[in-house]
Parts: C-alpha cells; sequence; structure tokens
C-alpha cells in the first residue's frame, strides 16, 4: 500500500478515525503543526471513551446471511509473505505450524493448526471495512481468542494480545504486528480465524491463521498470525504504537 506513507492521506485517516468534523481542504499544513496533531490525539481519547461508554461492553458487531456474502474476499496489504520460513510451511499445507502464546500467562502454549481446530469455534459473516475505500462481506471460521486465553490464563497484570506475523514490511526485518485490548480479546466475536466462505483460509487472506476483531477497522485483522504475546504496555514494542499501520500514523483505537 505505497500511497498510505502520504502525509496528506494520513491525516485524513487520522481525521477519520478521530470522528472529528473536519474541512477536508487546505489540511495539509495544518496536519503538520504541533498543536493540531495534539488536538486529534486528544479527539482520539475522547471519540474512545464516548464510544466505550455508548457500547454496551458485550456489543456485537452486526452478523449477516450467506446472501449477503461478496462474491470474492479480496486480499489488501501483503498477499503472500516473502519469508522463507512462512514459505516452508506454506509448502506442507501448514502441518509445521506452530502458534505460540505467551507473555503475562499463567501457562504459555503452542498450538499446531489441529489444536486450534480441535477447540470449540465459532462461525460468523461479517463486513470488513478497508480504510482505504473497500468493504467485504465473508463468512469466518475460526476459534475464539477467548477459548485460548482460558487455556493459556493471563496474569491480572496483562492489558494488550500482540499478534505478531510472519510477513516482513521491508527488508531491515520489520514485520506486520497488531495489538487489541483485553476488552476485545475476551470478546465473542474475536477470532483466529482458519477457514474463509467455508475454506481453508487462503493465503492471501491470511494462512493459516488472522485474527478477526469486528468491531474494528481492517488494519487491526492481523494475518499469518504467528505468535502472540500478552503485554501490559505497547510503547516498548517495535514503533511503540501498538501496530504496524500504528507506527506510520493510523490511530491504535479503529472502532467502527
Ligand atoms: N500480516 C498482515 N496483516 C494484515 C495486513 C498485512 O499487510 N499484513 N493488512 C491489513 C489490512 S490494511 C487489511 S484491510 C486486511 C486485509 O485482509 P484481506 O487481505 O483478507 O482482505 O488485513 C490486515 N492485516
Ligand atoms: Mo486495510
Amino acid at each position: 500500500m505505497p500511497s498510505q506513507g502520504n502525509g496528506r492521506r494520513r491525516f485524513l485517516l487520522r481525521a477519520l478515525a478521530a470522528g472529528g468534523t473536519l474541512l477536508l481542504s487546505g489540511c495539509d499544513r495544518l496536519s503538520h503543526s504541533a498543536w493540531f496533531t495534539r488536538m486529534l490525539d486528544s479527539a482520539e481519547k475522547l471519540t474512545f471513551g464516548a464510544q466505550r461508554l455508548l457500547l454496551p461492553r458485550k456489543a456485537m458487531a452486526q452478523e449477516f446471511t450467506a446472501a449477503d456474502l461478496s462474491p470474492d474476499f479480496r486480499s489488501n496489504g501483503t498477499s503472500n509473505p516473502a519469508d522463507p520460513l512462512y514459505q516452508a510451511l506454506a509448502s506442507n499445507q501448514f502441518a509445521d505450524y506452530r502458534l505460540q502464546v505467551g507473555g503475562l500467562v499463567a501457562q504459555p502454549r503452542t498450538y499446531s493448526l489441529d489444536d486450534l481446530k480441535a477447540l470449540p469455534s465459532r462461525t460468523q459473516i461479517t463486513r470488513h471495512d478497508c480504510v482505504e475505500g473497500w468493504s467485504a462481506i465473508g463468512k469466518w471460521k475460526g476459534v475464539p481468542l477467548s477459548r485460548v486465553l482460558e487455556q493459556v490464563q493471563p496474569h491480572p497484570s496483562a492489558r494488550y494480545v500482540v499478534f505478531y506475523c510472519a510477513d516482513p514490511m521491508d527488508d531491515v526485518g520489520t514485520r506486520y504486528y497488531e495489538s487489541i485490548d483485553m476488552e476485545d480479546a475476551w470478546h465473542a466475536q474475536t477470532l483466529l480465524a482458519y477457514e474463509l466462505n467455508d475454506v481453508p483460509l487462503p493465503i492471501k487472506n491470511g494462512a493459516p491463521i488472522r485474527v478477526r476483531v469486528e468491531r474494528q477497522l481492517g488494519y487491526k485483522m492481523a494475518k499469518y498470525v504467528m505468535q502472540i504475546a500478552l503485554v501490559d504496555r505497547l510503547d516498548t514494542i517495535a514503533g511503540g504504537k501498538g501496530g504496524y499501520w500504528e507506527d506510520q500514523g493510523y490511530e491504535w483505537y479503529a472502532g467502527i
């Protein structure tokens, strides 16, 4: 997504995610001014607080029917991770894939794909909204993240779940990653998905495991998840903003 490095686009995304009403012209200079950025940052906090107050804790994202399915669920961002280890796993239908779950937990665990499929599953038809301006409705099957949390037993100090992905985003080893808070982590519709539209999750959509966190925008839904860590802070990880796109300026809270 090369165009997303662009400052104006980033500004518009910030403005959209902040939920503010802004004049969408001549904003380039404004977006570079410190006070304006600070204002947007506080608008984001307000929006976050307001949404959490307005939405009941367990509010569900809308679910659809088979008649609503998009004919094709397109791919966005990485469509095939350029990582030799990932390619080796893929060449063997992910039989050797192991998802590591650790960090601030009592029982760190490693799951094969079969281990994950053996846990109780959930199937949901939901709409995916990408900030780049497209949406698609897909049917996802996976294990609710809550089932995995029950097994690893997060420490009370755990505040976030971080997803580390297989795909390199540059040639210096930066990889895609994302994070969500414990409320979204325990939410009934938050899945580690392994099927899309009744077939094993295609590589273009994040095989073998991708996150569904249905009350959030597309970039929160990490594909190619290799490792999960429970943590008490995000500022010490990678760029410090909680996700690959957040480190480039996107909002961490992408609730819709
Ligand atoms: N690992 C990884 N996860 C990712 C991305 C990516 O490039 N790499 N792109 C994100 C974005 S911006 C979107 S909109 C969705 C796209 O999911 P899809 O490829 O299934 O359409 O995945 C998100 N998760
Ligand atoms: Mo996206």
